[in-house]
Formats: structure tokens, sequence, C-alpha cells
């Protein structure tokens, strides 16, 4: 068993990050690169995915592009099997998801199924191409992009809200089915980060001081700040840790 920074080491592996031509999923997929895997990005919009694997590329890390809707099972069926005729993915981030806002009473049901499919049916799609890979190779990691939203409510946002508490118990039955084929499943539960998805929120000055007054660590998150927990959870580090969220967001979950 490897010791000290040596567990932390992923090179050798290949991790997929849903959702990663910006934001968290970029953020984290450099962060996996740096620590050694070979990284495979996802988005729908193939010129910012490659813009992306550019950029990685330009700082010597091991960065591919693959451009698929993870609400389109076929899609990802079919990237699924070719990226796995490649080589195994070892590790799965399942990141990609979009927010909707507005009353729940005003809710349109397009944008309902549109959050519901891109953060959840996506999970369900992807998870199962990539597990049942790893189910036969009895060796894997999946990590789940959870939220705050999967412990507490917000108004407006209640269909995130449903998809994230969802995406949560969904890492804690994978847990349940696939820990015996040494399979960890686990989750990260990021705060308030600055990215594109929360620029609304960020530009609302009342809802930024709430945000900073409501978070112990008093302020926004960068997405740099969950590139530890994202390697931990990919690494050999957590061959022990499986079903569990580890939240990443500042105390706001700790604390009325
Ligand atoms: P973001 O900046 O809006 O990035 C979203 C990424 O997902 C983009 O790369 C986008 O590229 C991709 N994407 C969207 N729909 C997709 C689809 N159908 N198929 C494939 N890729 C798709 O969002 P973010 O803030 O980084 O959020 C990433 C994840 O973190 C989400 O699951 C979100 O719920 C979660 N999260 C965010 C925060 C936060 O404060 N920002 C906190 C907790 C959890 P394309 O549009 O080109 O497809
Ligand atoms: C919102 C935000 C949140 C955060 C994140 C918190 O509207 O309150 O979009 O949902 O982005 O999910 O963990």
């Amino acid at each position: 068993m490897a010791k000290g920074a040596a567990l932390f080491d992923l090179t050798g592996r290949t991790a997929l990050v849903t959702g990663s031509s910006q934001g968290i999923g970029l953020a984290i997929a450099r962060g996996l690169a740096e620590a050694g895997a070979k990284v495979v990005l996802n988005a729908r919009r193939a010129n910012k995915l490659d813009e992306a694997c550019a950029a990685l590329g330009s700082e010597g890390l091991d960065a591919y592009p693959c451009a698929f809707d993870v609400t389109d099972q076929t899609a990802v069926t079919q990237a699924i099997a070719a990226l796995e005729r490649d080589g195994p993915i070892d590790i799965l981030v399942n990141n990609a998801g979009i927010q909707r806002r507005a009353p729940f009473e005003d809710f349109k049901l397009d944008a309902w199924q549109e959050i519901v499919g891109t953060n959840l049916h996506s999970a369900f799609y992807v998870s199962q191409a990539v597990g049942r890979h790893m189910v036969n190779r009895k060796r894997g990691k999946i990590i789940n992009i959870c939220s705050v939203m999967s412990e507490l409510g917000r108004p407006t946002i209640v269909p995130y809200t449903a998809t994230k508490g969802a995406l949560k118990m969904m890492t804690k039955g994978l847990c349940a089915e696939w820990g015996k084929h040494n399979i960890q499943v686990n989750g990260i539960g990021p705060g308030y980060i600055k990215t594109e998805l929360n620029a609304a929120l960020i530009a609302d000055e009342t809802f930024s001081a709430w945000v900073r007054a409501r978070t112990p660590a008093g302020r926004w998150a960068e997405v740099d700040e969950l590139i530890g927990a994202a390697v931990f959870l990919a690494s050999d580090a957590s061959n022990y840790v499986n079903g569990h969220i580890l939240y990443v967001d500042g105390g706001i979950t700790a604390v009325v």
C-alpha cells in the first residue's frame, strides 16, 4: 500500500469528467490531471471543449475531448463504448448540471424536465454505462457532484434541489450495490462557488451578502477549492470511503 503523498497519485489512471469545458468540471479535470491522470473532458459545445483541452495541454497535462450530451442515453452509450475501447475509465465524475430558478407555482414543465434530465437522468446513463465495465474489472471510483441543496432547500430552486437530493441518495444506493465490486461511489457537495451557473447571484450584491453572512467562511469559493476533495475521492487514499458526501461548503451545512 502506497504511503504519504503517493496515496493521492493518479498516474496510469483515466478519468472522465462530464460537463468539464468550464467551471467546477474543468477545475476538477485539471486537478485530476495534475495528480497524474489522463482526463477525458466532456460537454455539448465542441469548440469550448477543444479550447479547454488545449488549455490543459498547454500546461503539459494529458487531456482529451469527448463531446456528447449527457441527457442522450444513446450518445452516452456510444461514447463510453468508444472510450472503453481505448482503455479503462478508472474514475468517473458525474459533474454536468444546470440550474433554473423560478417560484415553484410558476415553474414550467420543460424547465423541470431539462433540470431532471441533465442533473439526474445523466448520472443514471453515464454511471450505468461506465459502471458495467468497473463491475467487470472489480475496481472503480465514481464521484457525484451533489450540492448544499442535497441537504437544504432554498426558495426558487425546488427542481434543482430535488435532483441534488436524489443524486445524494443514488450515491448511497450505488455504494450498497457496488461496494462488493471494489467500486467506491462518493459525492462532493460544493457550497456557493463562483461559476457561470451562479453569475446572476454573484452580480446580486444583496444575495452575495447573504452568502457571505450564511457561510462560516464568510465568502464565495473559487472552483479550485474543490480539487483536493476530488483527488482524494479519486485516489487510493479513499479506498475505504464509500457512500459519503464530502461537503466543501465553507461550513454552510454545519450551521443554522
Ligand atoms: P457551469 O459553469 O454552468 O458548467 C456546466 C458545464 O456542464 C459546462 O461545461 C456545460 O457545457 C456542461 N453541460 C451542461 N449541460 C450538459 C449536457 N447536457 N451534456 C454535457 N455537458 C453539459 O456549472 P458549474 O457551476 O461548474 O456546475 C457544475 C456542477 O456543479 C453542476 O452539477 C452543479 O449543479 C454543481 N454545483 C455547482 C455549484 C456552484 O456553486 N457553482 C455548487 C454545487 C454544485 P455545455 O453547455 O457546452 O454542454
Ligand atoms: C442557488 C445556487 C446554489 C448553488 C449550489 C449550492 O440558486 O442557490 O445556484 O444551488 O449553486 O448548488 O451548493
